[in-house]
């Protein structure tokens, strides 16, 4: 059959004063594979050429004092603007710009879905103290964080927002369908990356069937394909609801499903002295 997949590509542009951190990052797994598929471009830009004066200046000391320094606007500004005017679809405006930093919203599945949408993106990563809030509020169009933790800077955060939008592009994980589409063919656990519809994944097993004393659960011996269908999806079900029972809201659930978590709860209810 002829190749019907839809050309679906991102370029990002890097923003950061470390450079050379992403080379790692972009010589292997699934950011090198994208890049050389052509799903991925990943252009890193040194913030130091944006600078105008001699040493290359891009930090200054915080306005009311305080420790550390803080980046200054100018050459971020000069980034985003000088990127702006080159790469793919230099004429489609706003092009989007995304500061990496614990005050942005927390990034999830929803979310590197929505960003898997856009042809470009621009990934500004913070260092020393702060950023200054010029930049969050004239510059950048989407502030996003990776989790409610403090890193020394936005490189990695930014590595990680690539490789979460990169593997939804049609292409990437080898189907040529995108990930995010449910596939009948799909085994649970690996359409979306919160398990199947939403939920945390199964266990999962390979060879020896015994090791050190543990086992491999019978069913998946089994060769029963129903039964080891089922199985996963109980498994993946039980584990969303005693780690993440806040993630059961969203899922997307069946009549048996429900049953089941009506039976987890049961015997959490009986075995539980409280209740
Ligand atoms: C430091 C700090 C100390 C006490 C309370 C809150 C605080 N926030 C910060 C902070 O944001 N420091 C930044 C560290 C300064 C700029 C570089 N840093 C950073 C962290 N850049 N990006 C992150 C980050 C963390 C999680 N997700 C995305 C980005």
């Amino acid at each position: 059959m002829m190749d019907l997949r839809p050309i679906r590509d991102v370029t990002f542009d890097v923003i950061t004063i470390f450079p050379e951190f992403f080379a790692s990052i972009l010589d292997y797994g699934l950011l090198k594979r994208a890049s050389a598929g052509g799903q991925a471009s990943i252009r890193i830009h040194d913030l130091r050429d944006f600078t105008e004066d001699r040493h290359r200046t891009v930090d200054d000391r915080p306005f009311g004092g305080g420790p550390g320094m803080v980046l200054k606007p100018e050459p971020l500004f000069r980034a985003v603007e000088a990127i702006g005017k080159t790469g793919p679809g230099v004429l489609e405006r706003p092009l989007p710009v995304i500061l990496l930093s614990p005050q942005g919203r927390l990034l999830n599945q929803r979310i590197a879905e929505e960003l898997a949408g856009e042809s470009r993106l621009v990934l500004i990563c913070g260092r020393y103290e702060g950023v200054d809030e010029r930049v969050a509020t004239g510059l950048a169009t989407d502030e996003i964080s990776i989790g409610d933790y403090v890193l020394a800077g936005g490189e990695l955060a930014a590595a990680v927002v690539m490789e979460a939008v990169t593997r939804l592009l049609p292409g990437v994980l080898g189907n040529e369908e995108s990930p995010r589409q449910d596939s009948f063919s799909e085994p649970a656990g690996k359409d979306d990356g919160l398990g199947a519809r939403g939920l945390l994944d199964c266990p999962h097993y390979t060879r020896p069937p015994e090791f050190r004393g543990m086992s491999v659960p019978e069913v998946l011996l089994s060769g029963d394909h129903g039964a080891i269908r089922r199985w996963r999806r109980r498994q993946a079900i039980a584990r969303t609801w005693q780690r993440r029972r806040d993630l059961l809201q969203q899922a997307t659930l069946d009549a048996e499903d429900v049953k089941f978590i009506d039976e987890l709860r049961r015997a959490s209810a009986t075995s539980n002295t409280e209740d």
